[in-house]
């Protein structure tokens, strides 16, 4: 499936839970999906557009005000059976995950540049701020403890708290083998 598509899909899986105005789907996406997926949300009025004429959406006009209308997109039965399908597609070889650490680490091809350390140095105060950042959210969302119905969103969470966990460990150690051959 085409990368460009997803965002047809993240618009409808917001859509499934409430209806939504185009700027409430931006909202919706920066705070949430928008997290672990990027996505040009530029495009979320041509894509709206593209759904409705696709009749995966419908909306309602709302008055605001005096003058001001809104439309409020909902999601139709054709939209719901579109996002199952894809929901139930096969699984892929996903694209590579994008790591600029990595790719500027990589090219620090001398093993005595002093900047690898500092790239180590800054890495490492970054994934704590992560770290502290996605276990807010998991308090915030999920109460702290460990849900016996663990849905979604809560597994997309517990993984980032885990690949955060295992990227400091690493750096950690990289950084306490390099402190010990300098002492
Ligand atoms: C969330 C907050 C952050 C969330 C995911 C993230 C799915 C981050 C994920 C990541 O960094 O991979 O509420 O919910």
């Amino acid at each position: 499936m085409a990368s460009e598509d997803k965002l047809s899909y993240i618009i409808l899986g917001l859509l499934k839970h409430e209806p939504l105005t185009g700027y409430d789907l931006k909202k919706n996406f920066e705070n949430e999906v928008g997290e672990f997926w990027q996505a040009n949300t530029g495009q979320i009025y041509p894509t709206l557009r593209k759904l409705f004429d696709a009749e995966a959406v419908d909306f309602d006009v709302e008055i605001v005000g005096a003058k001001l209308k809104k439309k409020k997109y909902h999601i139709t039965d054709g939209g719901r059976e579109m996002f199952d399908q894809w929901i139930q597609a096969p699984a892929e070889l996903y694209a590579v995950q994008k790591d600029e650490f990595m790719l500027r680490l990589y090219f620090l091809k001398n093993d005595d540049d002093v900047r690898i350390m500092d790239l180590i140095n800054e890495e490492i105060e970054v994934h704590k701020k992560k770290l502290n950042y996605l276990l807010q959210r998991q308090t915030l969302i999920f109460g702290g403890a460990d849900p016996e119905e663990k849905n979604g969103h809560f597994l997309v969470l517990d993984f980032a708290i885990q690949r955060e966990n295992f990227r400091l460990d690493w750096l950690q150690k990289v950084k306490s083998s390099q402190d010990k051959r300098e002492s």
